[in-house]
C-alpha cells in the first residue's frame, strides 16, 4: 500500500502494508489532507464516523444553521478552477449549500475512495520498533501507518448538558450539533432552547416562525451582530473572484483572522464620541464579525472595549420593545468578543414576537426536566419538544475521545489532563508522526476556519514530502521547543481580554477541564510566518530521524 519511493521502500517493505497516513476525519481538513497526500503519490486512508463528508457541516443541520463567515472567504483556495466556479448563493451560505459543497469538493477530486464511512477511530498506538501507528477503526481491521493526522475538528464534540431527569423527557430532544437528517416540524408546538450560544441566536428566529410557543433558557447572554445576509447577485461574485489573489493573499499573510477586512490603525479612545459612534453604526449596518475590527484595541483594552460593548447593549435595547427582556438580553458578564462574537438574523427582535419567552436562568440554572416540562426558579414550563444549543466539548474534545498511546506507553490524554500541550499546535512530544490540523496552540477557532486549515494541511503535506525525500523515520516535537510554545501562547493570551470570560476558548463551559486559554491568538498572518520560518531552519524545534536508525532498531 505504501507510495514512499525507493529512498524508504525497504522499510515500508518490512513493514508490511502500511499506509503512509491515516486521516482521522473528513471534514474540510480531512478532505484537503487527503488531496494533498494523495498528490504527492502518497496512500492514505481517510476514516469518517458520519455517513458523508463535511464535518461540521454534516452534523450542524438546526434551523438557521450558517457559517459567521462569508462564504466567499468561508471556501477552499487550493484549486483556483474550483473558485473561480463555485456560485455561493448568499452572503451566508446556509448549511445546506455549504454540505453540498463539501460534497462538490469530494467528487470534484474523486476523494471518496480512500474515505472509509461511518467510521470512527478508536485507539492508536505508536510502535516504538517499527515507528508506525497501528490504528484501531471502529470497524474493519486494524491498520498501520507512518503517519497519524487528527482532521477531527475543533467543534464537533456536542456536549449533552447534564441536568437532571433529561433522560426522562417524553417529548422530543434535538442538540443543535448533531441534529437528525429528516425535516423536524415544530410546527404548533411548545419548544424550548436552552443555551444562547452562536447556534441557539441562529435557530431562534428560525424555530419561532412555527411554534406555538417558544421559550429560551439563557445563563449568559451572548453579543451578537446583524448578518445582514442576503443573496450575492452574481456581479458580487465576479467582483469578488477578480480580486481573489490579493484578498486571499491579504486573508493567509497580513490579516489577523484569516479574514478580508480593513486593517484598523486606531485605537478607540484615540476618536471622539461622535465619530467613534457613527463609525459603529456604519459596522453594524455593514454587518458581520468585522465589527470588531473598527479598532485595534478592542481585544486589549477594556476601557476601549466598552465602547464597543456599550454600543451594541444599545441596539439592543433599541429592538427589543419589552425593557426587562432587553436588559436581560444586553451581556454583563464579560468583555465584546472575548467570547466568540455571534452573528444573527433578527435574533433580538425574534424576543418581540407574542410567542416567544426569555427565562433567566443564570442565578437558577435548570433544577430539572420533568417529563413533559422545564422546571426552573420554582416554575414549571410545559413543553413539546427540547432543543439542547448547549455547544461543545471544544478543541480538545474529539482527539480526547481516541485513546492516542505514544512513546512509553503514555496516552495523549494523561498527557494533556492538565490542559492541552503543543509545539505550534501541530504536534505533541512523545508523540512521533501525530499532527493535529487547528490544534490548540494554533490561531485555529479564532480565525476563518477554511485559511487555517489550508496552512496547517500545506505545512504537513510539505513536511511529510520534506521527510520522504530524506528518508526520514519520525519527526517529534522536542520538548524545549514545545514548553516555550505554551508559555508563548499563554503569554500573548494574559495580554488580552480573552481569558476574562468564561468561554469555551478557555474550556470553562466544560465541568472539570483546566481553564487554559487553548487557540493561539498571535494573528493568522504573524503565525503562519512562524510555521515558515521553522520548516525553513529545517523543522527548528522538531526532532527528526532517519530510515537508517528505525531499521538498525528494528534488527536489534
Ligand atoms: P456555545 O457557544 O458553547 O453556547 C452554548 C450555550 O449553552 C451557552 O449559552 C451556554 O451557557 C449554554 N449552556 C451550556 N450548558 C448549559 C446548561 N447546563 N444549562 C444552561 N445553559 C447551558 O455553543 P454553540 O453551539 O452555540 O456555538 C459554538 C460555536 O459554533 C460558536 O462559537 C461559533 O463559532 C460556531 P454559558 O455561556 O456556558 O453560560
Amino acid at each position: 500500500m505504501s507510495a514512499l519511493p525507493s529512498t524508504s521502500g525497504k522499510a515500508h517493505a518490512a513493514a508490511g502494508d502500511a499506509y503512509d497516513a491515516v486521516v482521522v476525519g473528513a471534514g474540510f481538513a480531512g478532505m484537503y489532507m487527503l488531496h494533498r497526500l494523495r498528490g504527492l503519490g502518497l496512500s492514505v486512508r481517510v476514516y469518517e464516523q458520519g455517513d458523508g463528508v463535511g464535518g461540521t457541516w454534516y452534523w450542524n443541520r438546526y434551523p438557521g444553521a450558517r457559517c459567521d463567515v462569508e462564504s466567499m472567504q468561508y471556501s477552499y483556495s487550493f484549486s483556483d478552477e474550483l473558485q473561480q466556479q463555485w456560485d455561493w448563493s448568499e452572503r451566508y451560505a446556509p448549511q445546506p449549500e455549504i454540505l453540498k459543497y463539501a460534497n462538490h469538493v469530494a467528487d470534484r477530486f474523486d476523494l471518496r475512495r480512500d474515505i472509509q464511512f461511518s467510521t470512527r477511530v478508536e485507539r492508536a498506538v505508536f510502535d516504538e520498533g517499527s515507528n508506525l501507528w497501528s490504528v484501531t477503526p471502529s470497524q474493519g481491521d486494524i491498520v498501520t501507518a507512518r503517519h497519524v493526522i487528527l482532521a477531527t475538528g475543533c467543534l464537533s464534540n456536542a456536549r449533552m448538558p447534564d441536568i437532571k431527569g433529561l433522560k426522562d423527557f417524553k417529548g422530543e430532544v434535538y442538540h443543535t450539533g448533531h441534529w437528525p437528517h429528516h425535516a423536524v416540524d415544530f410546527t404548533g408546538k411548545r419548544v424550548a432552547v436552552i443555551g444562547t450560544g452562536s447556534s441557539a441566536i441562529q435557530s431562534v428566529p428560525v424555530i419561532a416562525e412555527t411554534a406555538s410557543r417558544l421559550t429560551v433558557f439563557q445563563r449568559t447572554a451572548n453579543f451578537s451582530i446583524p448578518a445582514r445576509n442576503a443573496a450575492l447577485t452574481s456581479d458580487e461574485r465576479e467582483s469578488f473572484r477578480s480580486r481573489y489573489p490579493e484578498i486571499r493573499r491579504f486573508a493567509r499573510e497580513e490579516s489577523r483572522n484569516g479574514i478580508f477586512t480593513e486593517m484598523p490603525d486606531r485605537g478607540a479612545l484615540d476618536d471622539g464620541d461622535n465619530e467613534r459612534r457613527a463609525k459603529y453604526q456604519s459596522r453594524w449596518e455593514r454587518g458581520g464579525l468585522t465589527f470588531m475590527s473598527v479598532y485595534n484595541n478592542l481585544a486589549i483594552d477594556k476601557t476601549a472595549n466598552d465602547t464597543a460593548a456599550n454600543f451594541v447593549r444599545e441596539m439592543i435595547a433599541g429592538i427589543v420593545d419589552d425593557p426587562a427582556t432587553a436588559k436581560l438580553l444586553q451581556p454583563d458578564s464579560h468583555p465584546i468578543g472575548t467570547k466568540r462574537i455571534c452573528i444573527d438574523s433578527d435574533y433580538y427582535a425574534a424576543f418581540n414576537r407574542p410567542n416567544v419567552t426569555l427565562v433567566d436562568i443564570k442565578s437558577t440554572g435548570i433544577d430539572e426536566i420533568l417529563p413533559n416540562a422545564v422546571r426552573t426558579g420554582a416554575r414549571d414550563y410545559e413543553i413539546d419538544a427540547l432543543v439542547l444549543a448547549t455547544g461543545f466539548d471544544a478543541m480538545t474534545g474529539s482527539v480526547a475521545k481516541i485513546d492516542i498511546v505514544g512513546r512509553d506507553g503514555k496516552t495523549l490524554n494523561e498527557k494533556w489532563a492538565e490542559g492541552p500541550r503543543t509545539y505550534l499546535g501541530l504536534m505533541s512530544a512523545g508523540f512521533p508522526n501525530l499532527f493535529v490540523i487547528t490544534g490548540p496552540g494554533s490561531p485555529s477557532v479564532l480565525s476563518n476556519m477554511i485559511v487555517s486549515i489550508e496552512q496547517h494541511v500545506d505545512w504537513i503535506a510539505d513536511c511529510v514530502g520534506y521527510m520522504r525525500d530524506r528518508g526520514l523515520a519520525t519527526i517529534e516535537a522536542e520538548r524545549d521547543a514545545e514548553d516555550k510554545w505554551v508559555a508563548h501562547v499563554n503569554e500573548v493570551a494574559s495580554g488580552t481580554l480573552y481569558p476574562q470570560a468564561n468561554s469555551w476558548y478557555m474550556g470553562a463551559n466544560i465541568p472539570g477541564k483546566p481553564r487554559i486559554f487553548m487557540p493561539y491568538i498571535g494573528g493568522v498572518g504573524a503565525y503562519r510566518q512562524i510555521c515558515n520560518d521553522v520548516s525553513a531552519r529545517g523543522y527548528e524545534g522538531f526532532q527528526m530521524t532517519p530510515l537508517a536508525k528505525e531499521k538498525r532498531a528494528a534488527a536489534s
